[in-house]
């Protein structure tokens, strides 16, 4: 079963912009890094041992560019930290839940992540991740 929450997607239009909020309340940006295969610019907010993680689109054709013309800025995304997380996608789709990524991808912070579909979540976008102990 997963293990914790790994981190909360907030879908931003600037990260700059996101990152003066979050300063006022103390809290600051630990790394930002650009995972070009989502087409998003991320950055990640440490509280506790859960992550903020602030979404920036960097092409219109992104999905968190979509999100934000639809719905505008907020929670995109909750992201369980889990183990063998192939094996995890195969016992979700076994169990009848819609699966977005059938195998993991690389993500960011060097970790392998995988979505379920929100319309199977009850409306979460519910992104699996694996972490890196490296
Ligand atoms: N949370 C909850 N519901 C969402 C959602 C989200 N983030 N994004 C879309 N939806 C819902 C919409 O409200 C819509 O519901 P209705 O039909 O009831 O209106 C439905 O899903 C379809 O939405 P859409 O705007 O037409 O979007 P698409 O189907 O084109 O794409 C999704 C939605 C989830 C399949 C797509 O965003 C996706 O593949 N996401 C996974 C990848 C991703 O989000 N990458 C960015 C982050 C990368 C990272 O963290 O590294």
């Amino acid at each position: 079963m997963p293990s914790k929450i790994s981190h909360i997607g907030v879908a931003v239009h600037s990260i700059e912009e996101a990152a003066k909020f979050y300063r006022k309340l103390g809290l600051e940006i630990e790394s930002i890094e650009v995972v070009e295969s989502q087409k998003v610019r991320v950055a990640f907010i440490p509280i506790g041992d859960v992550r903020i993680e602030l979404l920036e689109p960097t092409s219109d054709e992104s999905t968190v560019a979509k999100f934000l013309e639809k719905k505008g800025e907020g929670i995109h995304h909750l992201a369980f930290a889990t183990d063998h997380l192939q094996d995890k996608l195969k016992n979700a789709e076994e169990n009848g839940i819609r699966l977005i990524d059938k195998v993991p991808r690389p993500g960011a912070h060097k970790a392998n992540i995988a979505f379920l579909h929100p319309k199977s979540t009850h409306g979460i976008l519910l992104e699996l991740c694996e972490e890196s102990h490296s």
